[in-house]
């Protein structure tokens, strides 16, 4: 059968190429407008309706204290100063220089205009009642964002800040064109899965499908916080369009890590998608790692707390994580440190202090009921955050700080000194205030707020800072698109009443993105 399949296939191959060169070329223009037909058919036919998850606490949150009510109206007008200038100099582009007045993007966007601002602004807007530039932001997606460009993007960030963006502005907004934008830019990234272990590439080219990885991992490999943070957009993604398809990639992706071995019980943040071997064993809670522990916490609590395999997986990787890579300083600050190669380094990134928020978030339904342990464990990893803060000049944290030689929450090298508008600290802050209610952090997330406005804030926007340590500090004329997807609104929420997106019925991705608990 072969042998005939074979010849009935170079039959007609030559008898193709009895054609003139012009005659083959006009059929395969005709093929190729049938399929491209076939894909736009198939990309605007209108999703099977599925009931809704329980949205609730959408509008409330407004504070009864009037002090509280001044400060977070406040927060509002800082996220109005973002949207209006960026709005003004840098719509459509990804990103706004604030101080040059013109757009701004990086490679993990690719080369291409995708409105990341606006996608990742939406749900800030509408909690924040901003409804006319929500409305803006909406009419640009509607008509202008396309994923049919020839331009390799990052798989992991158009998952947490696209997907993530467009899933959370559908379901506050119940508008379709969200959810359809969503469908269609996952489509776009599912090439990237086509690897012989399905960890998929850390970029693809969303027009050829084509995907690779960074030339600076370890030997070709995968990144764990880059692979390993689909699963909750994902999973939203199979439930909108009844299509399992999603659901059993990042299935696939668990499956897959839970038959691995672990050097001492941790995993490391590189893992080779051709072999299915881990690259080096570095892990780490900050970059590289981080997301992919939150994933696993969330997608248990997604699930309304059913996904039990999850949770185990996040017991099993925070007990080694506890015993390898948490110590206390000499001046007595908990700090979570990086392992590479049986070594622990003592250094604690801006991006680790996220983790805070995620031990307090995991202490119910805690094994052993450790619950009080690991509220008390997210206040000491809060503490030590807010301290790297305090110990600066601008009172803004730095990228990494040290627990070395005398040195205690600061950091050393002038590489490492930069606050790029990020939001890790104030997330804690802000999981801490609604597990304990302890004033301290509303205190501390008004010095931050004070601090972003005073030195980060200049007429064209928010900027970040080069150095926190120097009271003249350069800037680094980048308005990150996280900034008024998660600072602000971390922020917004530590001075909002718990009502608003409440705990037992929201998950936010980790790009603070709402997503609904599933029932
Ligand atoms: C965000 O894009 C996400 O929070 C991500 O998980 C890591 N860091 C940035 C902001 O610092």
């Amino acid at each position: 059968k072969i042998r005939a399949d074979h010849e009935k296939a170079l039959e007609e191959a030559k008898e193709k190429l009895k054609k003139s060169r012009d005659e083959i070329q006009a059929e395969i223009q005709t093929e190729k407008s049938k399929v491209v037909q076939e894909l736009k058919k198939k990309d605007s036919r209108p999703l099977p309706p599925v009931p809704l998850p329980n949205l609730i606490g959408i509008n409330s949150g407004e504070p009864a204290d009037p002090d509280i009510r001044e400060k977070r109206n406040k927060i509002k007008e800082m996220m109005k100063h973002a949207w209006d200038n960026y709005r003004q100099y840098g719509w459509g582009h990804n990103e706004l220089k604030p101080i040059a007045r013109k757009g701004h993007s990086t490679n993990i966007f690719g080369n291409s205009q995708m409105g990341a601002t606006i996608v990742d602004a939406l749900d800030t807007l509408y909690i924040m009642g901003l409804h006319d530039e929500f409305r803006e932001g909406q009419e640009w997606i509607d008509k202008n964002l396309d994923f049919s460009v020839n331009s390799e993007v990052s798989v992991f960030e158009v998952n947490i800040r696209f997907i993530g963006g467009l899933l959370a502005a559908y379901y506050l907004s119940g508008q379709e064109i969200f959810k359809i934008k969503a469908v269609q830019l996952a489509g776009k990234l599912l090439p990237a899965f086509n690897t012989p272990t399905g960890i998929p590439w850390a970029m693809v080219n969303l027009k050829s499908g084509v995907g690779r990885n960074w030339g600076w991992a370890s030997a070709g490999s995968s990144i764990l916080a880059e692979f390993g943070t689909l699963h909750m957009e994902f999973v939203h993604l199979s439930y909108l369009t009844g299509d399992p398809v999603y659901y059993n990639k990042v299935m696939h992706i668990r499956k897959l890590l839970q038959k691995m071995d672990r050097p001492n019980g941790l995993y490391p943040n590189y893992l080779n998608p051709r072999t299915g071997r881990w690259g080096q064993h570095h892990t780490s809670v900050g970059g590289l790692g981080d997301s992919f522990y939150e994933y696993l916490l969330k997608a248990w609590l997604m699930s309304e707390k059913t996904d039990t395999e999850a949770r185990k997986m996040y017991d099993d990787a925070i007990e080694a994580i506890e015993k390898h890579l948490i110590r206390k300083s000499n001046g007595g600050l908990t700090f979570i440190g990086e392992w590479k190669n049986g070594h622990l380094e003592r250094k604690m990134g801006h991006l680790t202090c996220f983790a805070g928020g995620m031990f307090a978030l995991g202490a119910d339904g805690s094994r052993d009921d450790k619950a009080g342990h690991y509220l008390q464990l997210g206040a000491e990893i809060a503490h030590t955050c807010h301290e790297s803060y305090d110990r600066t000049t601008l009172k803004l944290g730095p990228e990494a700080f040290k627990f070395d030689g005398g040195v205690e929450a600061v950091a050393v090298r002038q590489n490492e000194k930069y606050y790029i508008l990020r939001p890790e600290v104030i997330e804690t802050y802000w999981y801490m205030w609604r597990f304990t209610h302890d004033p301290k952090y509303r205190q501390w997330g008004w010095e931050a707020t004070q601090a972003i406005d005073k030195y980060c804030r200049v007429s064209g926007g928010f900027s970040g800072v080069k150095d926190v340590y120097s009271s003249s500090p350069a800037y680094d004329d980048v308005q990150q698109s996280f900034f008024l997807a998660e600072t602000l609104k971390y922020l917004y929420l530590l001075f909002s009443s718990d009502d608003l997106l409440p705990l037992d019925n929201w998950v936010f991705n980790t790009e603070a993105h709402p997503l609904p608990v599933l029932h």
